[in-house]
C-alpha cells in the first residue's frame, strides 16, 4: 500500500489530494506520469508531467502508442510528500485541440509577473495557416501554479511541434524551445503568448537519431541545452553548452544513459531547490511490458569543477528524507546484496507497489536517509516467510550498530510483527535489514514506532 487519499474542503470546493507519504522513485504512485517539467514557485516544487493512460477502446488509431487526455499538477515541499492538485487542462477544455486525439504530450510551465503560463502540445482540430495539421503548442494562463488555468483560444502562431520548454533569461527575455525532428528556439513576446522572432533550428546537435524534449537552464553564466537523443537504440539524456540561450552550443556529454528497463523515451527537467540540483526524468517502473505508460522519478544532479554534469545512474531510493514513523518501503533500497530482489506485490495491480525478497542467508537491503526522532521504541515489520526465519535490523555508516533481531513465524500469509528496539539517536540513519537464516523471506515494509 503506497498512497492514501484525502478529501480537503476549501472554500466549499472539494479537492482531491493524494498524499504519497512514502514516495520515492517513482514519485507518483497511483497513476502514470511522464515528461516531468519541474519548477520552483514560491518556495515549493511543482511538477507538470504528462499523464499516460491505458488506451481506451474509443480512441481512434493506434492502440499501442502514447495516450494522454489531460494534465495534472503535483507539488511538494520536501520532495517526499506529493500533493496532486488534480486536472488542470484536458483535451476537451481547449478550443483548438482535437478532443479525440489523446495527444496531450510533454508540457512546461513558467511564472512571469505573478502569472503562470502552462505550455502544452496537442493535435490541432484544423490545419494551420501554412496548411499543416498535427501538433500545435498552446498556452493556458493561471494566477496560481495549481490553477485554474484558462486556455488561450488558439495555439501559438507559427509553431509546429512538440515538447515546449520556456526559459526566461536574467535580462527578462523569454525563449521558447520545442522539437520537431530538430530542436528549435524563438524569442517570446513580453505577453508570453506570441513569438517575437523567427524560429531557428539549433545547430551542432547530433544529426542522426531522434532528438526531442529540450530543456534549457543556466548556471554560472553557462547555458545548458539538455535533451533526449537516440544515439543507439533508445533515448538517453544528453546536453550541449553555450554562452547564450540561442547558442551557439557545443555538445558536452551524456546526463543519463539509456533506460535499464528499456523505456524507449526519456524526458526530463533540471531544477535547483534549497541549494541542491535535481534531475526529474521518467522510466516505466509500473508498466514493464509497455513503455508508453511511464512514471516520473527524481535523482540528485551535480556538476564537476569545469561545469560539466556528472552522469546520473537512476536509483529507486530517489531523494528526500523518510520519516522513521512511516511505512518504509525497503524495495526502494539505496543498496542491496546481489541475491536480494524486488517484485510486484500484485501483478494484476502494479500500483499496489513492490515487496523485497531476501533469498538466502546474508542477503540485505539498505534504505538511506531515514529521519529518527530518538523516541522510537519498537520496530514493526510486515513479512511473509513460508518456512519462517530470522532477520536483523542494523544501522549502516557512521552510526553503524545492531538495533533489533526479529523472529519470523512460518506461514503463507502476510504477517505483522512488533519488537522492542535498542535506542536509536535522533537524526538521519540508514537502516539495513539482513537475513540471518537460510529460507527466503518477503518484506512489504518496516516502520518505527514510539
Ligand atoms: O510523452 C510523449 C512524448 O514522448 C514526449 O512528447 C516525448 O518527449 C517523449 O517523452
Amino acid at each position: 500500500m503506497t498512497a492514501c487519499k484525502h478529501y480537503l474542503i476549501m472554500g466549499g470546493i472539494v479537492i482531491l489530494s493524494i498524499l504519497n507519504t512514502q514516495a520515492q522513485n517513482p514519485i507518483i504512485r497511483d497513476q502514470f506520469s511522464a515528461d516531468p517539467s519541474a519548477r520552483v514557485f514560491n518556495g515549493r516544487v511543482y511538477v507538470f508531467p504528462s499523464h499516460d493512460i491505458p488506451t481506451p477502446a474509443e480512441k481512434p488509431g493506434r492502440k499501442d502508442w502514447f495516450c494522454m487526455e489531460d494534465y495534472h499538477v503535483f507539488s511538494s515541499e520536501n520532495l517526499t510528500d506529493w500533493n496532486d492538485h488534480g486536472v488542470i487542462v484536458s483535451q476537451t477544455s481547449v478550443p483548438w485541440v482535437d478532443s479525440t486525439s489523446y495527444s496531450m504530450w510533454a508540457p512546461d510551465c513558467i511564472e512571469r509577473n505573478g502569472k503562470y503560463y502552462f505550455y502544452f502540445p496537442a493535435n490541432t482540430k484544423t490545419v494551420d495557416p501554412n496548411g499543416r495539421r498535427g501538433f500545435g503548442i498552446g498556452v493556458a494562463v493561471a494566477e496560481k501554479p495549481e490553477g485554474p488555468y484558462i486556455p488561450q483560444p488558439e495555439p501559438i502562431n507559427g509553431v509546429h511541434g512538440i515538447d515546449p520548454n520556456v526559459f526566461i533569461d536574467k535580462d527578462g527575455q523569454a525563449y521558447l524551445y520545442w522539437s520537431m525532428r530538430d530542436i528549435y528556439v524563438a524569442k517570446l513576446n513580453e505577453n508570453m503568448l506570441e513569438m517575437d522572432s523567427e524560429p531557428v533550428a539549433i545547430q551542432n546537435l547530433p544529426s542522426e537519431g531522434l532528438k526531442e524534449g529540450p530543456y534549457l537552464f543556466e548556471r554560472n553564466g553557462m547555458y545548458y541545452l539538455t535533451f533526449p537523443h537516440v544515439e543507439n537504440n533508445i533515448e538517453r539524456l544528453e546536453y550541449a553548452i553555450g554562452e547564450s540561450p540561442m547558442g551557439p552550443f557545443k555538445m558536452a556529454g551524456v546526463i543519463m544513459d539509456e533506460s535499464p528497463m528499456n523505456c524507449w523515451t526519456n524526458h526530463h527537467s533540471v531544477i535547483n531547490y534549497q541549494e541542491q540540483w535535481y534531475l526529474f526524468y521518467h522510466q516505466n517502473e509500473y508498466s514493464p511490458e509497455f513503455d508508453k505508460n511511464r512514471s516520473i522519478c527524481i535523482d540528485s544532479l551535480s556538476f564537476k569543477t569545469d561545469g560539466t554534469i556528472q552522469k546520473i545512474i537512476p536509483t529507486r531510493r530517489g531523494v528526500g528524507q523518510t520519516k522513521a514513523s512511516s511505512k518504509i518501503q525497503l524495495d526502494h533500497y539505496s543498496e542491496k546484496s546481489e541475491g536480494a530482489a524486488i517484485a510486484f506485490l500484485d501483478t494484476a495491480d502494479m500500483f499496489a507497489g513492490w515487496k523485497s525478497i531476501l533469498t538466502q542467508k546474508g542477503d540485505w537491503m539498505q534504505y538511506n536517509a531515514v529521519q529518527f526522532t530518538g523516541k522510537e521504541t519498537s520496530l514493526k515489520l510486515k513479512y511473509r516467510a513460508t518456512n519462517g526465519g530470522q532477520v536483523q535490523l542494523r544501522l549502516a555508516g557512521i552510526h553503524a550498530g545492531f538495533v533489533a533481531d526479529l523472529e519470523l513465524q512460518s506461514g503463507d500469509d502476510w504477517k505483522e510483527v512488533d519488537l522492542d528496539l535498542m535506542p536509536v539517536s535522533a537524526g538521519i540513519h540508514n537502516p539495513v535489514l539482513l537475513l540471518e537464516t537460510d529460507d527466503p523471506v518477503e518484506i512489504d515494509w518496516i516502520q518505527f514506532e514510539n
